[in-house]
C-alpha cells in the first residue's frame, strides 16, 4: 500500500476509468428494478458550480450509488438549463455570444462535476438550447396553444425598467425583480400566457397523492391559493348596468355601505360618472404600481368616489356610493367588492378616510344569504396565469405567425425547431420589443394557412420553459420523432426523488407539474405527476453566517477545495456539515476533520483476527443506520456512525468486516473507497452487493445508565448503545417515576452513562 493518500492521482485513476467503461449508464431494458433519481440540472453560469450544487448533487449521488449497490437499475441524468438572461447580460458586457458563452460555461461546469466523482448518466447530458431539445419545448407549446391554454392577450404585466423584461408574478418578491431587485413597474403588453388556472384545483388537490417535504406542499398550496365566497351582483342604480362582486364574507351583505371598483374594472369605461378626469388620472397613476404594492395592508388607502353613480345592496336595497380604490386588484375574483367597514379592516381604513358609514350589523347565515340574493358559491384562486413572453433574445422562439387574415397561426410542427437566427446585436430595447423583431428576413415570413405575407412571433420563452419538462427527455435524449419514446417514458417515468431547492417551490416545481398535467391530458406521459418524492436540501451560508455572493467575495471555490482536499474530502464534509434540509456555515478549517478521517481510513489494514462480538453488534448496527440514514438524507449521522465504526476497527479488524466498511464508506468516497477494495483484492464495490445486517445482533451492546434525581441514583437501565436521546429520557421517566412529582425542569443525557433530573423545590 502506497504510504501517503495521493487523492489526485487515484482520483483521477477512478474517474477515467468510470468515463471508459461507462460505468453509471442507465439501462433502458433492465429487469432490475428501475430507479430515477433526479437533481435540478444547473444553469451554467460564469461562476461555475457553487457549495450548494456539491451538496445537492453529492446526497443523491449518495442515493444512487447506494441503490445500485442494492441490485437497482438506476438513471441519475444531468444536463445544462442554458437559456436566461444572467447568459445574455453577461454576453453583453463581454461582447461574446450568448451561445459561445454558453459553451464555455457547460464545458467548464462539466468538468467541475466529473472533477466530484458524481455518477451520472453521461450519455444522457441534454441541453435547453440545443435546437434539437428546444425543438420539442416548441412543440409542447404548440399543443398548449391548439389546446386553448396558450394565449395571447393585452395585458398589464410587471416591467422590470433595469433588466427590460417582462416578468411572472412569481419572479416579482416584494415588489422587486427577483434578479436584479428593482422596484418592478406595471406595463401594459400583449403577451403570451399560459392558462395554468385551469389546473389550480388538479395542483392543489394531487399535492395529496405525492410525498414532498411539508414545506414544498404548504407553499404550493398557499401559492394557488383556493378561497371560497359567493359571486353576487350589484345593481347600478338608474341603468340597466351591474357589477359582480366576490366576497367571502356573504353574511356581511348587510353591512356593504359601499362598493369599490379595481382601477382595471372595465365597467368604469361605461358609467356616466361626473368627475371623470379625476378618475382617469387616479386609474393612470394606479397602473404604475404593483399589485403587492397595492395590497399592502400598512399602506394608507386612496380612492375617488365615481360622482353621479350609485349602486344598489341587493339585501337591503340601499343606496350605496361607488369608489374606485386602487387596494382592490384588477386581477382577482371579480375585480370588484362590496365593502364591510365593520367586518373588513381595509374597508374599515378606508371608511374612516372617507366618511363612509360604518354599520354594525347581525351576520346572516352564508348560505341562505346567498341563495336569496341569487348569489352563487365560487372558489377563486391566488394563482394568476403564467405570462410567458420576454422581449429578450435568448430564449426559445416561440413558434407562431401572425397573419394580418388568419391571424394567429402555429408553426407546423415539421418545421420545428424555430431556431434562433444568429445575430450581431441582441440589446434590449427600450420600446419592450425583442431584439429578434429588427431582423426584417426572419421576422417576415408567409402564412401557413393563406400563403400571405405574415410575421413571425419575436417574443422568446421565458427561461421555465426548457426546464418544465427537461426531466423527460431524459428518458429518451436523442429521439427525434418524439420528446421521448412511450416505451421509456413508460419505463423510466415518473422521477422517484427529485431533490432540488426551496426558491423553486412556486416556480418550476409548480409549472413542471403543469406541463406534466397537460401532457398526461393529452397521453404523452403515462402519470398525472411528474415527481413522486421531493426533498430539499439547507442553504449553505458564508464562514461569517452571510449568504453567501460573488459580490461579497465570500464565495468558496470548488475548483480549489478538489485541489486541496479532494473531491472524496469535499463530498464527505459536504454531508457531515450538518442536518442536511437544515443552512449550515461553511468552514473550510473544519474540513481538515473529514480529511484526517479519510486519512485514518487509508491507514486502516485487515487482519486474519475474528471478529470480536463487540465489533460485530456494532458492524451490524452500523449496517442499519447508515442504510436507513441515507434513505432520510440524514448524511451527518451517517458520516458519524462510519466514524465510531472505524474507531472501533483501528484496534483490529477482519477482512470481512473491513470489506463491509468500504461497502458503507464508498457511497460518500467512491474514489478512495474503491482504491482499497481493490488494493485488498476484495471484489469491485460499486455494483456488488450493499451489505445486510443481521438483525439478531443488533441489541447485543448494551450499556448500563444510571438514573439521578437531583443528584442521587434511583435506579438504573440498560439501553442498547447508540439509543436516542428521547428514547433514553422516556425510559429514564418510568425508573424515576414518583422522584419526578414535583416537576422536571431540566434533565442532562450523558450516552450510555448517565441521565440526571433536576426537578423542582427539592
Ligand atoms: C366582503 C367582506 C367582508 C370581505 C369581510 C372580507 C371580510 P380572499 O380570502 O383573499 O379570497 N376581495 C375580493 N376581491 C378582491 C380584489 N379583487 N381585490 C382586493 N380584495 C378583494 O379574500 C376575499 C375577500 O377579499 C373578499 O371578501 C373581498 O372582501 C375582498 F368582513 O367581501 B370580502
Ligand atoms: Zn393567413
Amino acid at each position: 500500500m502506497a504510504e501517503k493518500y495521493d487523492h489526485k492521482s487515484i482520483e483521477k485513476k477512478w474517474q477515467e476509468r468510470w468515463e471508459e467503461s461507462g460505468a453509471f449508464g442507465a439501462d433502458d431494458s433492465s429487469i432490475k428494478p428501475k430507479q430515477y433519481l433526479l437533481v435540478e440540472f444547473p444553469f451554467p453560469s460564469g461562476d461555475g458550480l457553487h457549495t450548494g450544487h456539491v451538496r445537492s448533487y453529492t446526497a443523491m449521488d449518495i442515493v444512487a450509488r447506494k441503490r445500485r449497490a442494492q441490485g437497482q437499475n438506476v438513471l441519475y441524468p444531468i444536463g445544462w438549463d442554458a437559456f436566461g438572461l444572467p447568459t445574455e447580460n453577461y454576453a453583453l458586457k463581454t461582447g461574446k455570444h450568448p451561445k459561445a458563452v454558453t459553451e464555455e460555461n457547460t464545458n467548464n461546469f462539466r468538468r467541475q462535476l466529473k472533477s466530484l466523482g458524481l455518477s451520472f448518466d453521461w450519455s444522457r447530458e441534454v441541453n435547453t438550447t440545443d435546437p434539437k431539445y428546444y425543438k420539442w419545448t416548441q412543440w409542447i407549446f404548440l399543443q398548449l396553444f391548439k389546446k386553448g391554454l396558450a394565449y395571447k392577450t393585452k395585458t398589464l404585466i410587471n416591467w422590470c425598467p433595469r433588466d427590460k423584461i417582462g416578468l411572472a408574478n412569481e419572479e416579482v418578491v416584494d415588489g422587486a425583480c427577483e434578479r436584479c431587485g428593482t422596484l418592478v413597474e406595471k406595463r401594459e403588453k400583449e403577451q403570451w400566457m399560459l392558462a395554468i388556472t385551469k389546473y389550480a384545483q388538479r395542483l392543489y388537490d394531487d399535492l395529496e397523492t405525492v410525498d414532498y417535504i411539508e414545506a414544498a406542499k404548504a407553499g404550493q398550496r398557499n401559492w394557488i391559493g383556493p378561497s371560497e365566497g359567493a359571486e353576487i351582483t350589484f345593481k347600478i342604480s338608474r341603468s340597466n348596468l351591474d357589477v359582480k362582486v366576490f366576497t367571502t364574507r356573504p353574511d356581511t351583505l348587510f353591512g356593504a355601505t359601499y362598493m369599490v371598483l379595481a382601477p382595471e374594472h372595465p365597467l368604469i369605461a361605461q358609467l356616466s360618472i361626473e368627475n371623470k378626469a379625476e378618475v382617469e388620472s387616479y386609474v393612470q397613476a394606479a397602473k404604475k404600481k404593483s399589485d403587492i404594492e397595492r395590497g399592502a395592508l400598512d399602506k394608507e388607502k386612496t380612492g375617488v368616489e365615481l360622482q353621479g353613480v350609485k349602486a344598489i345592496n341587493p339585501a337591503n336595497k340601499e343606496e350605496i356610493p361607488l369608489y374606485v380604490a386602487d387596494y382592490v386588484l384588477g386581477g382577482y375574483g371579480t375585480g370588484a367588492i362590496m365593502a364591510v367597514p365593520a367586518h373588513d379592516e381595509r374597508d374599515r381604513e378606508f371608511a374612516e378616510k372617507y366618511n363612509l358609514p360604518i354599520r354594525e350589523i347581525e351576520l346572516e347565515d352564508p348560505k341562505e344569504i346567498t341563495k336569496k340574493v341569487v348569489g352563487t358559491w365560487v372558489t377563486n384562486f391566488k394563482l394568476r396565469d403564467w405570462v410567458f413572453s420576454r422581449q429578450r433574445y435568448w430564449g426559445e422562439p416561440i413558434p407562431m405567425i401572425n397573419c394580418a387574415k388568419c391571424g394567429w397561426v402555429p408553426v407546423p410542427e415539421d418545421q420545428l425547431p424555430v431556431e434562433l437566427p444568429q445575430i450581431e446585436k441582441y440589446q434590449p430595447t427600450d420600446t419592450g420589443e425583442s431584439p429578434l423583431a429588427t431582423i426584417a428576413e426572419w421576422v417576415n415570413t408567409t402564412c401557413p394557412q393563406c400563403k400571405g405575407p405574415a410575421k413571425r412571433e419575436t417574443d422568446v420563452m421565458p427561461n421555465w420553459a426548457g426546464s418544465s419538462w427537461y426531466y423527460l427527455r431524459y428518458a429518451d435524449p436523442r429521439n427525434d420523432t418524439a420528446f421521448a419514446a412511450q416505451d421509456k417514458l413508460k419505463y423510466w417515468t415518473p422521477v422517484d426523488w427529485y431533490n432540488g431547492g426551496m426558491e423553486h417551490t412556486t416556480l418550476h416545481l409548480l409549472y413542471s407539474r403543469f406541463w406534466h398535467k397537460f401532457l398526461f391530458d393529452i397521453g404523452m406521459v403515462p402519470t398525472s405527476e411528474p415527481y413522486l418524492k421531493r426533498t430539499s436540501h439547507g442553504l449553505i451560508l458564508a464562514e461569517g453566517g452571510e449568504k453567501m455572493s460573488k459580490s461579497k467575495g465570500n464565495t468558496v471555490s470548488p475548483d480549489e477545495l478538489v485541489e486541496r482536499f479532494g473531491a472524496d474530502t469535499l463530498r464527505l464534509y459536504e454531508m457531515f456539515i450538518g442536518p442536511f434540509d437544515q443552512p449550515v456555515v461553511w468552514s473550510t478549517q473544519s474540513m481538515t476533520g473529514s480529511q484526517r478521517f479519510l486519512e485514518r481510513v487509508w491507514k486502516l489494514e485487515p487482519t486474519d483476527a475474528p471478529l470480536s462480538p463487540k465489533l460485530e453488534t456494532l458492524l451490524n448496527q452500523t449496517i442499519k443506520k447508515v442504510g436507513e440514514d441515507i434513505e432520510n438524507l440524514k448524511m451527518n449521522t451517517a458520516v458519524s456512525a462510519l466514524m465510531i465504526l472505524l474507531n472501533e476497527m483501528e484496534a483490529g479488524v477482519s477482512r470481512d468486516a473491513y470489506k463491509i466498511f468500504l461497502q458503507l464508506l464508498a457511497p460518500f468516497a467512491p474514489h478512495m473507497a474503491n482504491e482499497l477494495a481493490e488494493q485488498a483484492e476484495l471484489d469491485p464495490i460499486d455494483w456488488g452487493t450493499w451489505p445486510s445486517f443481521d438483525a439478531s445482533k443488533l441489541a447485543g451492546a448494551t450499556s448500563t445508565v444510571v438514573v439521578q434525581v437531583n443528584g442521587k441514583v434511583r435506579g438504573k437501565i440498560e439501553l442498547a448503545v447508540g439509543t436516542p436521546e428521547g428514547e433514553a429520557l422516556a425510559a429514564a421517566r418510568i425508573t424515576a417515576g414518583k422522584w419526578l412529582e414535583l416537576g422536571e425542569k431540566k434533565a442532562v443525557y450523558i450516552p450510555g452513562k448517565i441521565v440526571n433530573f433536576v426537578v423542582r423545590g427539592a
